[in-house]
């Protein structure tokens, strides 16, 4: 790791994209930890203030993962999603090479209040499927996923969900799934977020809402999600 100290790029940037090609280039492999700061001010003489905003930096971009009393580690790469084709979780974990999961919070069956039914244009009062889940991969808590769905569109099975996919079992039934509308907007953690997803509390985590369609017109969906945002790199291609 070469620091110009003539440089104008402040030294902290210097050692963020230092390790950064590192970790890119997987000289550092995901699990492995990191010297301490002490150690990396020594070996490029810097001060332990400017390696510490190196870090913090890398801790907050998702790069490095630091665990209390034990040290900073390489976390493991991002999962990239395309905002491209409209697929669900488990189609995006697999086709990733990951193992889908889901852990079944709550699934009930609730009246719409007036802004969710505007959405999934049924009358105030309608019940609707209440389903809050936590999506998976490899084990690994990823995201918190509250989901509404008209009942009297489909019924659905709690068990289905539980182990599979919503999706599938919306095809299974035999309605074809066509678009969506979907927002992604920055946030933190809440308290309760956190310890779901296994992050500190204020972390960055992405809120998407999805609202989806099926090919006879009707809303299928709406999805309230939060995602952690040092796991979920979403990728878009762009074309002039
Ligand atoms: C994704 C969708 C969600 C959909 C779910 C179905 C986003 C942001 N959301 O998580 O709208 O309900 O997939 O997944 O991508 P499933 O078929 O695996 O249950």
């Amino acid at each position: 790791m070469i620091i110009d100290k003539t440089s104008p790029v402040p030294l902290y940037y210097q050692i963020e994209e230092a390790i950064k090609l590192k970790i890119d280039k997987g000289e550092w492999e995901s699990g492995s930890m990191i010297s301490s700061e002490r150690e990396f001010a020594e070996n490029y003489e810097v001060s332990r203030m400017t390696v510490r905003q190196a870090i913090n930096n890398l801790v907050n971009d998702g790069y490095l993962t630091r665990r209390k009393g034990k040290g900073t580690f390489v976390s493991g790469k991002k999962i990239e999603q395309k905002l491209l084709g409209l697929t669900s979780f488990t189609e995006d974990m697999k086709a990733r090479g990951y193992k889908p999961a889901s852990k079944l919070v709550s699934f009930q069956t609730i009246q719409a209040n007036h802004q969710i039914a505007k959405v999934l244009e049924i009358s105030h009062n309608n019940e609707i499927y209440e389903i809050k889940r936590v999506r998976l991969a490899n084990d690994v808590p990823m995201a918190i996923e509250t989901t509404f769905v008209p009942a009297q569109l489909i019924h659905l099975q709690e068990s289905h969900i539980q182990d599979g996919s919503l999706y599938s079992q919306v095809e299974q039934a035999g309605f074809h799934i066509d678009y969506a509308t979907q927002s992604l907007e920055a946030s933190i953690a809440r308290e309760k977020e956190s310890e779901i997803l296994e992050i500190a509390k204020g972390a960055p985590v992405l809120l998407i809402q999805r609202q989806t369609y099926l090919t006879n017109g009707k809303p299928l969906e709406v999805v309230h999600s939060v995602y952690r945002g040092d796991r979920y790199k979403f990728m878009i291609d762009m074309k002039r």
